[in-house]
């Protein structure tokens, strides 16, 4: 047992999990005391300091609000478990999980060096949001928001750009064979997917976060849906058949792939986008299926891939939404008789 005081404190590392040259440790509530205790002195209210962390190790302190601090320890998991053994043994609350704090405490008391309670929120959103195209956007909130407040016009552009915080589903269905794992894999840059010529190569979906030019999306490569006249299911694929339909009906963007040995499947919605693929192969553009198809790509040579990526991203997330200077409102906490 330590007789040691109860810190009313909480604590959570915010920089992610594993290896790092710096890793930070934010501490909210009565600092002060915790600051005593292990850095041997208090600091004062926007002061950076250089500090030894007991015995543990040594690291910039910044004391950013009477009841904020970060510490900032040599990163790796082994510190930050032992200055969180520290706390919790003085009573700390050590936070496993940072976005759940950072829902439940006010983003204000988490920023206080926001100019503007849109501007902290927007720091929050940006510790969470995926796509790289959300940062500049989020950063330019604060002046939006106090040039124009929003009206209810604002949020159908709103939901869209919402796509640039939580990434939308974007499935791609075909028959076996048709190219779905290559053409995933080549968007991915790796090989993600077991790509074979033996049909049925993909049993279960494979998900992945792709960036599509600065949006992410979960991008979920299905298995290849038989055709009815195919040889009976065996009972093992039917479950994961019926898993792969539910994906299919969820999805935010749905893409229907053809090949020239594979015509585009029949699927329980309409496809978003028809995509017709292996066009290296000799002859395949004036292939009938090419001409119905809204792009032609080869995940072999990689001809058409950008411009299919730089489509899907624009139509989840068209570039009038991303140019409009009107407010975003990114948080329907800051607009409640709205949302
Ligand atoms: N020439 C050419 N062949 C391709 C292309 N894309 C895929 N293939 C070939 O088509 C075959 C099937 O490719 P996959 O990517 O495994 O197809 P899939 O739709 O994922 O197949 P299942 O998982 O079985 O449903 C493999 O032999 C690939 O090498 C392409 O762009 N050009
Ligand atoms: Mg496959």
């Amino acid at each position: 047992m330590i007789d040691a005081p109860t810190f009313e404190v909480s604590a959570f590392r915010s920089t992610p999990h594993g290896a790092g040259a710096v890793a930070t440790v934010e501490l909210l509530g009565e600092v002060s005391p915790v600051l005593q205790a292990l850095c041997g002195s208090d600091i004062e209210v926007g002061a950076l300091s250089l500090r030894r962390f007991g015995s543990i190790d040594e690291g910039l302190v910044a004391r950013l609000a009477p009841e904020r601090a970060m510490l900032f320890p040599h990163g790796g998991t082994r510190i930050v478990a032992l200055l969180a053994e520290w706390l919790i043994a003085r009573g700390a609350h050590w936070i496993e999980d940072p976005l759940c704090i950072r829902d439940g405490v006010d983003p204000m008391e988490l920023f206080p060096e926001a100019e503007s309670r849109v501007e902290a929120f927007a720091m929050t959103t940006l510790a969470r949001a995926q796509s790289r195209l959300a940062v500049k956007l989020l950063l330019a909130q604060g002046a939006r928001w106090s040039a124009q407040p929003p009206t209810a016009l604002d949020l159908p552009r709103s939901r869209r750009l919402n796509r640039l915080i939580d990434p939308p589903r974007v499935v791609l269905a075909g028959l076996p064979n048709a190219g779905k794992s290559s053409l995933s894999n080549r968007l991915l840059g790796k090989e993600a997917s077991i790509v074979s010529p033996e049909a049925g190569t993909t049993r279960d979906a494979v998900a992945s976060r792709l960036d599509l030019q600065g949006l992410s999306v979960d991008w979920l490569d299905l298995p290849g849906f038989r055709s009815d006249a195919d040889t009976p299911i065996p009972a093992s694929e039917v479950r994961a058949i019926e898993l792969a339909t539910r994906m299919l009906e969820d999805a935010d963007y749905l893409v229907a792939l053809a090949a020239p040995d594979s015509p585009f499947p029949t699927l329980s919605r309409p496809a978003d986008l028809k995509v017709f693929t292996k066009c290296d192969l000799p002859r395949a553009r004036e292939h009938p299926l090419a001409r119905e198809a809204d792009h032609c790509v080869s995940a072999h040579t990689g001809e058409g891939v950008a411009p299919l990526a730089t489509h899907i991203r624009d139509a989840l997330v068209p570039p009038e939404d991303r140019a409009s200077t009107a407010p975003w409102i990114f948080d329907v906490r800051l607009t409640p008789d709205l949302a």
